[in-house]
């Protein structure tokens, strides 16, 4: 076959393999839907609508994956409930800290602290079927055609793909059956255990797996996990973010997590890893990234004072 013949064939396979990718992709109208993943927007409303607009959105041409804590410190958490819930299919939200303490604060398990603004929220008329609808979301999320997961505080360093969705199961399942009230009951043991055995039960285990999806910053390198720590404790002791553990197991996967305000994404050296709470809340940004064309957008907050 000649050069010219066999690049023709060549291209003529490029089309093909398109044509095949881009389905995948297509929306019942028939055009490419686009996915944004927004970090922690913790009652900023506004900056939320302000982000949206910033990125033309439109539900029937994009989905918005949000990176957990949806709620609490912000003003409006009410309204971003509400919204995020009417998205329906549009969006994708994971479980945060503040998420899974706004439910142990309905059942009056937790008392909110000063800085906290879950209370006024308990008092509307619809918010059991918005605790209802949160209770239900996933702690994890991953999307095979994008090759994307999502985690509000990441993926535990000594787990696989297989291995954390299947961790995430079992903790949603907890989380979605009758028992719930128990697990959020006990969940304030958080800090135990440090290290994941594939042998523990019980809360032991439901709490590690919470912890890590929703709480985790700071391994040691041998991957224990330590809360609660600030970055000069964390130099002192030699921790690491929990991406730097040495041998992490999900190193090929984009995973996108929140819940590290100071961790701005140009601080994280790694092509796929998107840490993208911009700290909004504290007076920081609300930050965005197009899971495609991997472009950033950014809305500041507009009023730090009122919030803190
Ligand atoms: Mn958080």
């Amino acid at each position: 076959m000649s050069y010219k013949k066999q690049l023709q064939t060549f291209e003529q396979l490029l089309d093909t393999l398109e044509g095949l990718i881009d389905e995948k992709f297509l929306t019942p109208g028939g055009y490419p839907k686009i996915s944004f993943a927004i970090g922690d927007v913790q009652g900023c409303f506004d900056e939320l609508r302000i982000l949206l607009d910033l990125i033309e959105f439109d539900p029937d041409k994009h989905n918005l994956w949000f990176a957990g804590d949806l709620v609490n410190r912000g003003p409006n958490s009410l309204q971003v409930l509400r919204f995020v819930k009417e998205l329906g299919d549009s969006a994708i939200t994971v479980l945060g800290n503040h998420d899974l303490q706004l439910l142990a604060a309905a059942e009056g398990i937790l008392q909110p602290r000063q800085r906290d603004t879950i209370s006024g929220m308990l008092e509307a008329p619809d918010i059991g079927e918005l605790l209802d609808w949160l209770r239900f979301q996933p702690l994890m999320h991953y999307d095979a055609s994008l090759d994307y997961t999502m985690a509000h505080a990441g993926i535990y360093p000594k787990w696989d793909l297989e291995q954390a969705q299947s961790c995430a199961l079992e903790l949603e399942t907890v989380l979605q059956g009758k028992h719930y009230r128990d697990f959020l009951e006990q969940m304030t043991n958080w800090n135990k255990p440090k290290k994941w055995k594939p042998d523990l039960q019980g809360m032991e285990r439901l709490s590690f797996i919470s912890n890590c999806f929703t709480e985790m910053r700071y391994c040691d390198i041998k991957g224990r996990i330590h809360l609660n720590v600030g970055s000069k404790e964390a130099q002192k002791r030699g921790f690491v973010p929990w991406y730097e553990v040495p041998k992490r197991a999900l190193k090929k996967t984009p995973i996108i997590f929140g819940h590290w305000a100071s961790l701005s994404p140009q601080k994280v050296k790694s092509k796929h890893l998107f840490s993208l709470d911009n700290g909004c809340v504290q007076g920081g940004k609300l930050t965005a990234i197009c899971l495609q064309d991997k472009s950033y957008f950014n809305v500041h907050c507009r009023d730090a004072k009122a919030y803190s």
